[in-house]
């Protein structure tokens, strides 16, 4: 239906349209307004470091969990993760954490649906309330970039404690805040399969890597990783993470997904990090740590098989 050789939105930096910069700046425009007295003009302007915060949270003092402390690379600078991003919602290259502020993110709700015993609407407060920790994970991109970033939030396994998911339940799909409104997106190829959404088989979500992140860095999440909640699996490609999550479903088959739909034969369902199996378009055996400056400084390092998490994952795929 979407043809299967899609152009890699990906692969090359796509320049920034006259189209985007018009919606870019009539959104900020928007937003300054709506804010009112300007106080977030310094975090929030053309120049600032930092983005709007997503939602007020206090989240010093979370325990970083011990298992998850050394990475063994260095941690990836705050500012370099949160300026090299993909969430093509806002469109297809890595400079999107502006149009990114536009996300509603507080209120917020996620459902759970499907097959559950207890179905529930989360709210912010129902999710901060989770007992959170921090974990310090190496991130892989299909796309062969890495980086190493410290996540705050819990794991996914408390939630499936929490709404008991009936026996016929063997999937879940996760799907991603969608606003055709804020979201400009890729204006090629047409008729892109949003919402957004991401699946796992049952188990996945239960191993106790399977981590849903509200924030990072000891903050809340900056809108352009996915606030308010997101989903993090160290051991699969990124786009299995998918940011903004409204809805979650316990379903008996498995879902189709974004990536997935769009091009099978390059992104799969299972998407576990494997150096040996190349993308169709490129090596996967080495991946290169996103830095300071441009990509010719940045260090480019071996691939782990499942990113280095065999030990905790490998069993499901045996
Ligand atoms: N909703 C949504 N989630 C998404 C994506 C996206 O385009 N939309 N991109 C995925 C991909 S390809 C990657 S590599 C990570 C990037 O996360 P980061 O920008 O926080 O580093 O988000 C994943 N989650
Ligand atoms: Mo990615």
């Amino acid at each position: 239906m979407f043809g299967i050789r899609v152009p890699h939105p990906w692969q090359q930096e796509t320049p920034v349209t006259p189209e985007e910069i018009f919606l870019n700046r009539r959104r900020f425009l928007t937003q300054l307004g709506s804010a009112g007295a300007g106080a977030s003009f310094s975090i929030f302007g053309f120049g600032g470091r930092e983005a709007a915060p997503s939602v007020e949270r206090d989240l010093s003092g979370i325990p970083l969990n011990p298992a998850f402390s050394d990475p063994e690379r260095p941690l990836t600078e705050e500012i370099v993760a949160a300026r090299y991003n993909n969430f093509y919602e806002f469109g297809s290259g890595k400079r999107i954490w502006r149009g990114a502020q536009a996300v509603p993110t507080d209120p917020w709700t996620v459902e759970i649906t499907g097959l559950v015993r207890q179905p529930q609407k989360l709210g912010l407060e129902d999710l901060f309330g989770f007992p959170l920790e921090e974990r310090i994970y190496r991130f892989r991109c299909v796309e062969a970039w890495a980086m190493v970033v410290p996540w705050l939030g819990f794991p996914m396994r408390l939630l499936l404690e929490q709404v008991d998911p009936l026996p016929e339940a063997k999937f879940v799909r996760f799907t991603s805040f969608y606003d055709r409104d804020i979201m400009y997106g890729p204006i090629w190829p047409p008729n892109l399969p949003w919402p957004y959404t991401e699946g796992l088989r049952i188990e996945e979500m239960a191993n106790p890597l399977a981590f849903f992140a509200l924030g990072i860095y000891g903050k809340p999440l900056p809108k352009q990783h996915g606030a308010p909640i997101r989903m993090v699996l160290p051991w699969k490609y990124g786009f299995k993470g998918g940011k903004s999550i409204v809805k979650i479903e316990f379903l008996a088959e498995q879902p189709a997904t974004f990536w997935n739909t769009l091009a099978p034969d390059e992104y799969g369902f299972e998407a576990n990090v494997d150096p040996t199996v190349p993308h169709p378009r490129w090596s996967q055996a080495q991946e290169t740590l996103i830095g300071f400056g441009s990509r010719s400084h940045w260090q480019t390092v071996p691939t782990l098989p499942y990113n280095g998490y065999g030990e905790y994952v490998a069993h499901l795929y045996g």
